[in-house]
């Protein structure tokens, strides 16, 4: 069958080449916090300071890193493919988008971004918010927190992933652990909808039986095989 139309969700193992932790290896992102003292609106509303430094510290971490050959490769294939394509990202960082990609959505936040609980408005936020900047919205105090999608909370795009899913004649998964729903549960709608599915993981991940082809390695190879592939 002819593709056409694919979609491509990654994860923090794209990222681990790039230098940036994965969040459930044995060097992951929770050492030393527990998921819910971070990772929860209770956690941020019971204690702002840390979960501030937490993502203070990770937005600062993002200026001694760059894209590697995985996100490089995505934005070839974002440049250069002609049928449709999304790429939706569970990862915060902008290595995609600094690697050229364009049809990109972050479903789970940005960390350069800041989210007034006040007045809801979104903002581009390079700095660090632990000291408690005004909006530049609404100009309240103390009511910017990190534009990141907690659990418990709505991940960003899901009716236009949900529309593409349904279009996609090829889902391709990369570097995720398939631990986190509603992300982990795209494989099995997109195989609903009737695209082939195939997983680029560094092992097997939790839903790996769901996938038609699993491919086992780092994303730094992998990933440019497989759009050299597609592009011919
Ligand atoms: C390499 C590599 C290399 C390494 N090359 N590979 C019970 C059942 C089902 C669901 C739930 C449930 N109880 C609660 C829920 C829902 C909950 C959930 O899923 N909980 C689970 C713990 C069970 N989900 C939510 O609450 C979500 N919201 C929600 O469901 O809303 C309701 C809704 C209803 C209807 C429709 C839609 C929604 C929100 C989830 C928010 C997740 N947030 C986080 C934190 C973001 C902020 C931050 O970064 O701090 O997102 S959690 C964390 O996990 C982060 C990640 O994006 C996410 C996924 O992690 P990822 O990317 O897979 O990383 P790892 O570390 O797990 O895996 C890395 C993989 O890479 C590994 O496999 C490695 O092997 C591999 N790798 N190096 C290739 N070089």
């Amino acid at each position: 069958m002819e593709t056409r139309n694919i979609v491509v969700l990654t994860g923090a193992g794209i990222s681990a080449e790039s230098g940036l932790a994965t969040f459930r290896g044995p060097d992951g992102l929770w050492e030393g916090h527990r998921v819910e003292d971070v990772c929860t609106p209770q956690a941020f509303a019971r204690n702002r300071a840390l979960v501030q430094r937490f993502y203070d510290e990770r937005r600062a971490r993002l200026a001694e890193v760059e894209p590697n050959a995985a996100h490089e490769a995505l934005a070839r294939l974002d440049s250069e493919w002609r049928g449709e394509l999304l790429i939706v990202t569970q990862n915060v960082d902008d290595l995609h988008e600094r690697a050229g990609a364009r049809r990109l959505l972050h479903m789970h936040g940005e960390l350069k971004s800041a989210w007034c609980i006040a007045c809801g408005i979104r903002t581009r936020w390079e700095a660090s918010l632990g000291d408690g900047p005004d909006c530049p919205g609404c100009g309240k105090a103390a009511t910017l927190r990190p534009d990141i999608v907690w659990f418990g909370e709505m991940p960003y795009g899901m009716e236009r992933i949900d529309a593409a899913l349904a279009r996609a004649d090829l889902f391709v998964s990369i570097g995720t652990s398939g631990a986190v729903y509603p992300a982990a549960g795209f494989v099995q709608s997109a195989r609903h909808y009737g695209a082939r599915t195939l997983e680029l993981n560094l092992e097997r991940s939790e839903g790996s039986a769901y996938f038609q082809e699993t491919r086992l390695g780092a994303a730094g190879t992998l990933v440019p095989d497989w759009v050299g592939e597609m592009l011919g």
